[in-house]
Formats: C-alpha cells, sequence, structure tokens
C-alpha cells in the first residue's frame, strides 16, 4: 500500500472542501484533498448561483475575487412576482448589502486553479473512499487511486466534505446522528437556455400554476426554474412547452421573455435536512454532508463556505495555539448559523410555492404573507438582511 501523511486530509472536491483546502494552505497548514469524480466533472457541475456578500467578500480577500468581479455580476437587488404585480427589493437600501451572480462551477474552477497553483494536492477519480480510527487513535483515509494503487493518508483531522451522497455521514457510529428531515411536495425543474436575460436582476414568481424562477448566467444565458413534480419525468417537458409555462407564470406589464437554444435540462428534489452532532472525534463533516436546503433563498453553496470558515478558524487555533476548545464548538457554532438558513430557506419556500394539498385558509395565510412582505419596510428588511447573508462569524 501506498502511504502519505498530511496534517488535514479532506474528503470531496466541491465548494466545501477546495475552500478548506485554500483557507488552510493561507494558514500554512499542509492539507490534501481526496475526490471520487473528474477534475472536468467537478468543473462543469451546474448548480448555484448567487453568492451572499460576506462570501463574496472572503474569496476577494482570499486572492480569489478576480475571475468574479469580471465575468461575475453585482446584484443589489431582487424582484418577486405575486399575482401578476413586479415589487423590486433593493438590497442595498434594504441593508447596504449586494450579492455576487456568479456560478458555482466558476467557483470550483477558481478554487481548483489556485491550489493547484499553490502546490496543494487533488486527487481525482480516488475510489473505495473510507475514513477510519478518528474517533481516538490514528485517524486515516484509504483510497484506490485512479491507476489502481491501493492508498492511505495519515492526517491529525479528516474534514468530511463530501456532499449529502458522500461516506463520511454515514461513518458516524450507529445511532450518533440525529437528523432533522423535511420533504417538500414538489421539484424545480431548471434550464439553461441561450437566451439574453429577460431581466436585470432575478424574478422569483408566485402563480396559481406553481413557482418560477428567473435567473441569469451571463448577457447571453439565462437561467430559468418551473416547480414542477419532485420526479417529474423530463418527457414531459419538451421546450416549447417549457417555454410557455414560463411566459404564463412570469408574464407582467411591459415583460417580454426572451427564450433560445435550451442546453440543459434538470429536475432537482426539494428538501430541508440537518444532521447533528457535525463531529465525531477528529471527522468533521461541512457543507451538504451535514446539511441541505431547498433551493429558493440560494443559500447551499453559501452555508457550505460559511462551515468552513468556521472549521477552518477552529483547526488553526487548534493547531496554533493548542485550544482544544475550538474544535469542540464546532458543532453548537456551525449549526446555530445553520438553523437560521435553514428557516429561511423553509420560509421562502413556504411562501413561493403552489402546495396542492392547502387548503382556503393555508392560501389566504400564504398570500397574506406576502402581503405583509411587500408592503412593509419591516418585512422586506427580514429578507434582505437574509438574503444578503447573516454575518459569517
Ligand atoms: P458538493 O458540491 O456536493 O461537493 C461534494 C464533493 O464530494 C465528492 N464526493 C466524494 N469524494 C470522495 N469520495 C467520496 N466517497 C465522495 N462522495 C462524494 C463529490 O463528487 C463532490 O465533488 O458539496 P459542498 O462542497 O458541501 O457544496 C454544497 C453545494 O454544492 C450545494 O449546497 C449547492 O449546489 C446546492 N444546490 C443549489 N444551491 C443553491 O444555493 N442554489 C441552487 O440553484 C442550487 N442548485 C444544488 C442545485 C444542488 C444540486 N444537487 C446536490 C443535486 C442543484 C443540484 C442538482
Ligand atoms: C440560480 O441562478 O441558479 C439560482 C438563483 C437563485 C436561487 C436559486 C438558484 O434562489
Amino acid at each position: 500500500m501506498s502511504t502519505k501523511k498530511t496534517r488535514i486530509g479532506i474528503i470531496g472536491a466541491g465548494p466545501a472542501g477546495l475552500m478548506l483546502s485554500h483557507l488552510l494552505h493561507l494558514s500554512g497548514i499542509d492539507n490534501v484533498v481526496i475526490e471520487n469524480r473528474s477534475r472536468e466533472y467537478v468543473e462543469n457541475r451546474i448548480r448555484a448561483g448567487i453568492l451572499e456578500y460576506e462570501v463574496a467578500q472572503l474569496l476577494r480577500e482570499t486572492g480569489l475575487g478576480e475571475r468574479m468581479d469580471t465575468v461575475g455580476h453585482r446584484h443589489d437587488g431582487t424582484n418577486f412576482l405575486v399575482q401578476g404585480e413586479l415589487h423590486h427589493l433593493s438590497f442595498q437600501d434594504l441593508v447596504g448589502k449586494h450579492v455576487m451572480l456568479y456560478s458555482q462551477h466558476e467557483v470550483v474552477r477558481d478554487l481548483i486553479a489556485a491550489n493547484l497553483a499553490h502546490g496543494v494536492e487533488i486527487i481525482f477519480e480516488a475510489s473505495d473512499v473510507a475514513v477510519h480510527d478518528f474517533e481516538n487513535g490514528s485517524p486515516h483515509i484509504t483510497y484506490t487511486t485512479k491507476e489502481g494503487v491501493a492508498s492511505r493518508l495519515d492526517c491529525e483531522i479528516i474534514a468530511g466534505c463530501d456532499g449529502f451522497h458522500g461516506i463520511c455521514r454515514p461513518a458516524f457510529p450507529a445511532g450518533m446522528i440525529i437528523e432533522y428531515d423535511r420533504t417538500y411536495p414538489f421539484g424545480w425543474l431548471g434550464i439553461l437556455a441561450e437566451a439574453p436575460p429577460s431581466k436585470d436582476e432575478l424574478i422569483y414568481a408566485n402563480h396559481a400554476n406553481g413557482f418560477a424562477l428567473l435567473s441569469m448566467r451571463s448577457p447571453t444565458i439565462s437561467r430559468l426554474y418551473l416547480q414542477s413534480e419532485p420526479d417529474e419525468p423530463l418527457e414531459n417537458w419538451p421546450d416549447d412547452r417549457i417555454w410557455e409555462e414560463l411566459a404564463v407564470r412570469l408574464a407582467h406589464d411591459g415583460f417580454h421573455l426572451t427564450t433560445g437554444k435550451i442546453f440543459q435540462k434538470s429536475v432537482t428534489a426539494m428538501r430541508s435536512y440537518v444532521a447533528e452532532p457535525m463531529q465525531v472525534g477528529k471527522l468533521f463533516l461541512a457543507g451538504d454532508a451535514a446539511h441541505i436546503v431547498p433551493p429558493t433563498g440560494a443559500k447551499g453553496l453559501n452555508s457550505a463556505i460559511a462551515d468552513v470558515a468556521i472549521l477552518h478558524r477552529a483547526i488553526e487555533r487548534h493547531i496554533k495555539q493548542n485550544d482544544p476548545e475550538a474544535l469542540n464548538n464546532y458543532t453548537p457554532v456551525c449549526l446555530k448559523r445553520i438553523w437560521q438558513i435553514e428557516r429561511f430557506s423553509w420560509w421562502m419556500t413556504s411562501m413561493m410555492h403552489k402546495f396542492d394539498h392547502h387548503n382556503a385558509f393555508d392560501a389566504k395565510m400564504q398570500a397574506a404573507e406576502l402581503n405583509y412582505l411587500l408592503t412593509s419596510s419591516a418585512g422586506q428588511q427580514t429578507l434582505a438582511e437574509n438574503y444578503v447573508g447573516l454575518p459569517l462569524h
């Protein structure tokens, strides 16, 4: 067996694992990242698009802002479309902050380029990845390289940044994790299209036919979503039907939906999930490995970055100041923030979607919630404060 040694072994080259590696490198702490997919696959995986204010700041402060500030777009506000009436919310006026529209796969590309340039090792296409002896003993990770070499990485700490379907959370001792879970009775049918965005900022639409979201990736590429069944067969949605339904759900005075060639189509089921605790011994979970949110609040990627910012500080204090308390407090510090994000994502989801089981009273409650939000500056401030992101620390 081939063996190596490092201080922090990171599993997963998504935003959480790569950002943790980057932050640790900047603090002079050796680490290795082990990923089961290829570099090409992770660099082209289409997912989130909105970066919170402080997450974008953190990328800039750590030398990763250049492409984001060139190719990405600053959004000072957003739109809510309710019953065909458009309401604009200015984050800038409400809370003095903005968000950045910059694709998750671009963040991943920037992080991989920076990590490799710094000489950090990322082992792509590893198989049979497993974690061992993290409760007490000598933590280590075993895996097989793409060349078929059985390998072992010894480390002081293992960071499980391997997403919702990874191997780290299931490696916790049986019965230790409490799971908090909510599945929603709908999904999002998402498309990418060669069509200039029909609006300069996002539109979140609550419509009698169901939710729709207008977003974008660049001046020539639109990203659009329709509320669908959680397991909606894509065959039910030929391109013409998608454009017709988007035009209905997004319709309002003076609006024209630009259409174009659809080059990506997928359905995502919607779920809220939190695992507690996020640590056992020297194994720490971060990002989707520990919690997921429905995408309505644009929080998945942002909370993954927030977790590793907290984990990085705790590791730094543990290693440089010999302070074990920081690591022991990882779960409560992260979860305090995560529950705020879970609440916001659940609230946005509940307020904006069509629920088939709603009775007349439930429907009135949803309408009243939206009415309050769109007519009260306190309501709008609450939304803006959460959307641009709670403080990272
Ligand atoms: P990731 O991005 O899933 O990265 C985990 C990495 O671990 C690897 N991995 C393993 N590596 C080694 N060994 C194993 N056994 C492994 N098992 C897995 C994976 O290949 C991967 O590279 O988790 P991370 O870093 O925590 O980042 C979280 C974000 O990716 C996620 O929260 C968001 O993308 C969620 N999400 C969205 N969030 C938004 O805010 N807005 C969106 O529009 C949005 N769209 C989405 C999404 C998530 C999706 N998924 C998970 C199906 C659309 C989709 C389709
Ligand atoms: C996206 O652009 O993919 C996006 C934007 C905002 C969301 C979810 C997804 O709330």
